[in-house]
């Protein structure tokens, strides 16, 4: 049995919470091969937003041929942090060049402390010409709001018609994350006919760095299986609620999620989902 094949492209983050390292981790623990495109490299201590070394568009071309040529094709593949329109731009060729199916968009855009991962200039080439060829997005609230120009979001209901309205960029599925709602951790899913609502229980834990990275990359790595779309979140958002649930931290700051928490702790949390037909 040969396992499938799942691309990240992200940053590299060097605290191993999130990016690249978040990516990996998920992807070893879902029994998928993991592989990886590094865009920028992001070693800035919290409190700065210095030291993000992006790469060329030449790196990324040959990270990407590297990638190919060792295992011939790719099953699914995500993208996490891009930094800039011609990264954006360039990956997108890349998607269709090797016919990728099955692309899990995290967009990317602030991280912890505000720090930029996106420039804004980007914003419209990850709407035109990304976010439609994608299989899924995952914006969480700020950027669905974003996406949305700067669209308040601060209900269950705000989150519902920015599934709806966000679908019209051209990704076959929209999954918004109500992390910063208050009250139980809510996302919402929206295909063009039903509403799909998962609900997990709010843990009260500042440790969460790396948690949107590695939502995403557990729903590629499901999506790369095959999983019907409303399980492979479902599966997802169990994986990353346990992964919360064990999050831990050595020093005052936010700490990272638990990547390992769903095998070590045998422990799976319970999702409510409901849906909900519109059209
Ligand atoms: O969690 C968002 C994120 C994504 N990718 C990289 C990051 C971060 C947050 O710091 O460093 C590379």
């Amino acid at each position: 049995m040969k396992p499938l094949r799942v691309l990240t492209v992200a940053g590299s983050a060097a605290g191993g919470s999130a990016g690249i390292q978040a990516d990996l981790k998920t992807f070893q623990e879902l029994g998928v091969y993991g592989m990886t495109i590094v865009t920028a490299i992001v070693a800035r201590h919290p409190k700065t937003n210095q030291n993000v070394h992006k790469q060329t568009i030449e790196a990324i071309e040959a990270q990407f041929s590297t990638a190919i040529n060792q295992v011939n094709a790719f099953d699914g593949m995500k993208t996490g942090m891009l930094f800039s329109k011609e990264i954006i731009e360039k990956v997108t060729e890349l998607i269709s060049y090797y016919n990728i199916e099955r692309v899990v968009v995290d967009p990317v855009m602030v991280g912890k402390h505000q720090s930029k991962l996106l420039k804004d200039d980007a914003i419209s080439a990850l709407k035109n010409k990304l976010i439609p060829v994608a299989k899924m997005i995952t914006p969480n609230m700020t950027e669905a709001s974003i996406l949305l120009g700067d669209r308040k979001l601060k209900t269950v209901d705000d989150l519902k018609q920015a599934a709806i309205d966000l679908h019209e960029l051209g990704a076959a599925y929209v999954l918004v994350k109500g992390g910063q709602l208050e009250g139980p951790a809510i996302d919402v899913l929206y295909e063009g006919e039903t509403l799909t609502t998962y609900e997990a229980p709010r843990i009260k834990t500042e440790n969460t760095s790396g948690a949107g990275c590695t939502y995403s990359a557990a729903i590629a790595a499901n999506l790369a299986k095959n999983m019907p779309v409303t399980e492979a979140v479902y599966k997802a958002k169990s994986f990353i609620t346990t992964a919360i649930d064990h999050g831990f931290s050595y020093t005052e700051l936010p700490g990272p999620t638990w990547h390992a928490a769903e095998r070590m702790f045998k422990e799976s949390h319970k999702i409510v989902m409901t849906q909900e037909k519109i059209n």
